[in-house]
């Protein structure tokens, strides 16, 4: 099996992210993805909706940029392409042409994917990993999968897409929780096999110090991990 460049497998796929160990955020009762941006005007599309389109399957390796992958994982959502051709392109407001798009999740974490790559054939709007509702570690109740591009694009807890007609600055939010990214900058296109690791560095710079703290930050993501909260009871 061959891995992008810079890779190195992992046994399983864990939890992992600027959440470091805290836990994911709660799942509102009724969960709503809101569309805001370049609309004419904000609306909300309930989780129960998505479900009503088409579904699409995904059988594919998830890659963080931090140097780990995670292979064979098989996802089941909703293709981002149709969420954008139902809901979101017949809301547009007049003359507007979408460039980017941003995803948000409930912990505050934000990505920014061009319109090109987000309307990718392979990127979903998932619901299901390996036959199970996402679960918590994973980003429940839904979340973004770009499997061509680094996983600092998939953002878990999706609640939030923005449409916009030139790159949103990544100015608002939490600086603290993205602070990594923030030195290093996220990739405009984060192809990882193209290994388009970084803006302004130079991917051979930073897989030595990556190498050295994934180990670490998947421990502290464990921590927090439902199954770390939860372990399963002795019969
Ligand atoms: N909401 C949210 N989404 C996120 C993150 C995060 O911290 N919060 N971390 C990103 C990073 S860096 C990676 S590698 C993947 C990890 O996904 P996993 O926890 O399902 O393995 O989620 C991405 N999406
Ligand atoms: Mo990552």
């Amino acid at each position: 099996m061959t891995l992008p460049p810079g890779q190195h497998l992992l046994e399983g796929f864990p939890r992992f992210g600027a959440h470091l160990s805290r836990p994911a955020p709660a799942v509102p009762i009724d969960p709503v993805i809101k569309i805001r941006g370049v609309v004419t005007e904000g609306f909300d599309v309930p989780l129960t909706e998505l479900a009503t389109l088409p579904r699409r399957e995904l059988t594919v390796d998830f890659h963080c940029v931090a140097g780990w992958s995670a292979t064979n994982l098989r996802w089941e959502g909703v293709s981002f392409e149709t969420v954008y051709r139902t809901f979101i392109e017949p809301a547009l407001a007049p003359e507007t042409s979408v460039s980017h798009v941003l995803f948000r999740g409930l912990d505050g974490w934000r990505s920014v994917v061009s319109i090109d790559d987000a309307l990718a054939d392979d990127v979903l709007i998932a619901q299901r990993l390996d036959g199970r509702p996402l679960d918590s570690d994973h980003g429940a109740p839904a979340r973004l999968v770009s499997p061509h591009q680094y996983g600092y694009v998939s953002t878990k807890h999706l609640c939030r897409i923005e449409v916009h007609t030139a790159e949103p600055k990544n100015t608002h939010g939490s600086l603290l929780r993205q602070l990594p990214l923030r030195l290093l900058g996220v990739h405009p296109r984060a192809r990882v096999w193209e290994e388009e690791r970084h803006r302004y560095l130079p991917p051979w710079s930073v897989r030595p110090v990556y190498r050295a703290t994934i180990a670490a930050g998947v421990n502290l993501s464990a921590r927090g991990s439902r199954e770390a909260r939860n372990p399963p009871q002795p019969r």
